[in-house]
C-alpha cells in the first residue's frame, strides 16, 4: 500500500513539475516575444565588446572571459532598462542611441588598439600633444575592415526594428505602471548579476580596476564598457581634486621652499662628472639584501656585488613607492617628489609640470632617452616620459621580441640589454653627450618562471664522511620551492644580464666616458615567513628553528621594513681604488638621488624635496608615502607611533615630533605641487592674477 501511495505521490509531483516547466517555458517565450528589441540590443552590444577583445587579445580565455561577458551584460542591461520608461516608439530611439554610443566605444578602441596596442583614454583628449598623434592614427587605420565589423550589429538592430514595425509591434499600448514594472524588473535582474559579479572578483581584479593603468587586464576582466566608464571617472577625478584649495596649497608651497634649508652647498663631489654620459639602470625589484649572499659558495649576484665594491655604494638606501610601484620610483628618481596621496602621478597627473633630470640635462646640451622593452602605455610611460623630458622613448615596438626570448612580462633582460647596446652605439656616434634610462623587466613578481632563469640551486649541499671513510653528498631543500628562493634564482638571472650588459658596453668602448647609475626600483614584496626560513633554517628537521633556540634571529615587522632597502650605486670603470670608491652608510631615499646627482653633474632643481647626501650627511631623513620615516637613529612607524632605535644615541621626544611634522609637511607639499600643478609657470600667473 505504502509503495503505491509513494508511487502516486511521485507521479503527482512529476506532473506538477512538468506543468510548471511548460508554464515557465511559455513565460520565457512570451518574454522573448514581447522584448525582442531589448534582447537584440543586449546581444548585439555584448557581442561587439567580445569581438573587440577577440581582435585585441590572443587567448580564448581572455576574449571569452566570462567575467568580462557578465560585466558587459550588466552594463548593457542597466543602461537599456531605462528604455522601458519610454513608450515603445521612443524606446526604439533610446536603444539605438545607446547602441550608437557603445558601438563608437568599440570602434574607437579597435582603431586605437591597432596603433598603440592599448585602449583609449578620455584623459588623453586633454593632452594637446596627443591629439595630433591620435588623429594620424585614425586616418591611418580607419580603412581597416575589422574596425567596421562593429557596425554590423547596429545594422541588424535596424533590420529587427523594421521587421517589428511591420508586425505592428510598436502599436501595442503599454500602460505607465506596466512600463515602470518592466524597468524595475530589468534593473533587479542587472542588480542580481552585479552582486554575482562582485562576489567573484579577486583582490587582484579590484586593485587593477582601481589603478586602471593595466588597461589590457581591466578590459579582459571587466569588458570595454566598464573600462571606459572607469576611465572617465579616473580622468575626471584629478580635475576635481585640483578645483578647490589652490591658494592655500600655493601659499604652503611658497612657505615651504622659502623656509627650507638650501642644499646648494659646494662639496668635494661638486661637478665631478660634468659633461659625462649617463646610463641609469632601473633594476626591477632589486634589493640590497642579496648583496654578498651565497648558496653553496655561489654568489647570488656576483655582478651587483662587484659594482657595489668598485663604485660609490649607498648601502642604506630606500625606495619610496606607493601603489604606483615602478612608476612611483621613476617619478621620485626623476623629480625628487613623492608619489601622490591618491591615484598615481604617472597615470592621473601626467599633464602636470615637473622639473626632471632629463629636462635639466637637456638644457645642458644632453640628448636624453629612455629604453624599456614593454608596452609603451604600461604605467602611461608614453605620455609621462615625454613630459619628464626624455627626447625619445624606445619601447616594445623598437625591440625584436621573439617568443623564445620572453620572460614574465616581456622581453628578457639579456635580450633587452643586447639590443639596447646596438641602439647605444648609434646614439653615441650621433650625439655629443647623452643620458639614457634603461628599465629592466625580468626580475618581476611572481618569479615563477624558474626554468628560464638558468640553473641556480638555493639548497644546502654538504659532503659527509661516513665511518668507513667513504663520502656522501646530503642535500637539504632550504629555500627551494619558496617564493624567496625563486626570487634568488630570478635575481641571479637579472644580475647575469647586468654583467653581460657591462661587458657588452666595455667591448663597444661605451664605458670610456660614461657614468653608470643603478637603482633598485622597490622591494620584491616577498613573504616575511620566507625570510624567517632564510635566517632561521633548521636543516635537520627541514623546518624553522624554535624561538627559544639560541641561534634564532628575530625577523619582525621592523626587520622586514628595514630589509626593504634597495641598492643605489654610482660606478665608472676606473673608480675602483679611488676616493670615489666608497660605501656611504647614511640613510638615503630615492628623492635624494636627483639633488645628489645634480651636484655631481652640475644641474639644480630648486623644488627638490630630497637633499644632496654629501651636504646633508648624517642629518638626512627619509620619508615614506605612508608617513613613516627613517634616519640614522631610528625607524619611526607613524601609524602605530612606535619606533625601532638604530643607534646608541639617545632619542628625544622632540626629535620624533619635529621629524613627524616634517614628514607630514613634506608629503602635503609634494602632493599639492603635483595635484595643483604648482610648478607650471602659466598656472602661477593665473593664480596670482586671481588674487
Ligand atoms: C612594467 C614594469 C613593472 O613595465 O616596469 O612595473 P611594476 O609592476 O614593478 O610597477
Ligand atoms: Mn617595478
Amino acid at each position: 500500500m505504502k509503495i503505491i501511495k509513494n508511487f502516486i505521490r511521485r507521479q503527482k509531483n512529476n506532473i506538477a513539475h512538468q506543468i510548471k516547466r511548460i508554464k515557465k517555458d511559455h513565460l520565457i517565450r512570451e518574454y522573448f516575444k514581447n522584448n525582442a528589441l531589448f534582447i537584440s540590443f543586449v546581444i548585439i552590444n555584448v557581442l561587439n565588446s567580445t569581438i573587440l577583445r577577440f581582435f585585441c587579445m590572443r587567448s580564448i580565455e581572455n576574449y571569452l572571459s566570462w567575467k568580462a561577458i557578465l560585466a558587459d551584460i550588466i552594463i548593457v542591461t542597466l543602461g537599456g532598462a531605462f528604455g522601458y520608461l519610454f513608450k515603445p516608439k521612443n524606446r526604439c530611439t533610446y536603444l539605438f542611441s545607446l547602441t550608437a554610443f557603445y558601438t563608437a566605444i568599440c570602434m574607437i578602441n579597435s582603431i586605437y588598439y591597432t596603433f598603440y596596442t592599448s585602449f583609449a583614454s578620455i584623459s588623453m583628449l586633454s593632452l594637446t600633444q596627443y591629439i595630433g598623434d591620435v588623429g594620424d592614427a585614425v586616418v591611418e587605420n580607419v580603412l581597416q575592415l575589422k574596425d567596421l565589423i562593429y557596425l554590423i550589429g547596429p545594422l541588424i538592430l535596424i533590420g529587427i526594428h523594421l521587421k517589428l514595425k511591420r508586425k505592428n509591434y510598436y502599436k501595442k499600448i503599454e500602460l505607465k505602471v506596466e512600463r515602470r514594472k518592466k524597468t524595475i524588473r530589468t534593473l533587479s535582474f542587472s542588480g542580481g548579476l552585479l552582486v554575482l559579479f562582485l562576489i567573484t572578483l579577486t583582490s587582484l581584479d579590484v586593485s587593477r580596476f582601481l589603478k586602471q593603468w593595466n588597461k589590457e587586464y581591466v578590459v579582459m576582466r571587466f569588458g570595454i564598457y566598464v573600462y571606459q566608464f572607469n576611465d572617465l571617472i579616473t580622468s575626471v577625478q584629478p580635475k576635481i581634486n585640483s578645483m578647490f584649495g589652490y591658494d592655500k596649497a600655493n601659499k604652503s608651497f611658497t612657505d615651504y621652499f622659502e623656509n627650507s634649508q638650501s642644499t646648494v652647498e659646494a662639496n668635494e663631489y661638486t661637478n665631478i662628472f660634468e659633461g659625462k654620459n649617463v646610463i641609469a639602470i632601473h633594476a626591477e625589484s632589486m634589493m640590497t639584501n642579496v648583496i654578498d649572499l651565497t648558496f653553496n659558495g655561489q654568489e647570488v649576484t656576483p655582478n651587483l656585488n662587484r659594482l657595489s665594491k668598485e663604485g660609490m655604494f649607498f648601502s642604506n638606501f630606500y625606495s619610496q613607492v606607493s601603489v604606483g610601484t615602478s612608476s612611483d620610483s621613476e617619478l621620485t628618481y626623476n623629480t625628487s617628489l613623492m608619489p601622490t596621496k591618491s591615484g598615481t602621478a604617472f597615470v592621473s597627473y601626467s599633464d602636470r609640470t615637473y622639473v626632471a633630470i632629463p629636462k635639466l640635462l637637456e638644457e645642458k646640451g644632453y640628448y636624453t632617452f629612455s629604453m624599456h622593452a614593454n608596452n609603451a602605455d604600461f604605467w602611461n610611460r608614453r605620455t609621462m616620459h615625454k613630459n619628464l623630458g626624455y627626447n625619445r622613448f624606445y619601447s616594445k615596438t623598437d625591440y625584436k621580441v621573439e617568443k623564445e626570448n620572453i620572460i614574465g612580462l616581456g622581453l628578457s633582460d639579456k635580450e633587452f640589454f643586447k639590443q639596447s647596446i646596438e641602439k647605444l652605439v648609434k646614439i653615441n656616434e650621433e650625439k655629443e653627450k647623452w643620458y639614457g634610462l634603461l628599465i629592466m623587466l625580468s626580475n618581476h613578481t611572481p618569479f615563477s618562471e624558474v626554468e628560464k632563469y638558468g640553473e641556480f640551486p638555493v639548497d644546502i649541499k654538504e659532503t659527509i664522511t661516513k665511518e668507513d671513510g667513504t663520502t656522501e653528498e646530503v642535500v637539504y631543500p632550504y629555500m627551494e620551492d619558496t617564493k624567496l628562493g625563486n626570487y634568488f634564482k630570478s635575481i641571479h638571472y637579472a644580475d647575469s644580464a647586468l654583467g653581460e650588459f657591462i661587458t657588452g658596453l666595455e667591448e663597444k668602448g661605451l664605458l670610456e666616458n660614461t657614468v653608470i647609475v643603478l637603482y633598485g626600483d622597490h622591494d620584491a614584496r616577498l613573504p616575511k615567513k620566507d625570510y624567517n626560513r632564510l635566517y632561521n633554517y633548521d636543516k635537520e628537521n627541514d623546518s624553522i628553528l624554535s624561538k627559544d633556540d639560541p641561534n634564532y634571529k628575530e625577523y619582525d615587522s621592523y626587520q622586514y621594513e628595514l630589509g626593504r632597502k634597495v641598492p643605489f650605486i654610482i660606478w665608472t670603470k676606473d673608480m675602483k681604488g679611488t676616493k670615489l670608491n666608497l660605501n656611504n652608510t647614511n640613510v638615503m631615499g630615492m628623492y635624494d638621488v636627483m639633488p645628489t646627482l645634480g651636484n655631481m653633474f652640475g644641474f639644480y632643481n630648486k623644488y627638490a624635496l630630497g637633499h644632496d647626501i654629501y651636504s646633508i650627511k648624517e642629518n638626512n631623513v627619509v620619508v615614506f608615502p605612508n608617513g613613516n620615516w627613517v634616519n640614522n637613529q631610528l625607524y619611526y612607524n607613524s601609524q602605530k607611533a612606535t619606533y625601532l632605535p638604530l643607534s646608541e644615541e639617545p632619542i628625544s621626544e622632540e626629535t620624533i615630533s619635529s621629524n613627524t611634522e616634517y614628514a607630514n609637511k613634506l608629503l602635503d607639499v609634494s602632493n599639492d605641487m603635483i595635484v595643483f600643478d604648482l610648478l607650471n609657470p602659466k598656472k602661477n600667473e593665473e593664480g596670482s592674477s586671481e588674487e
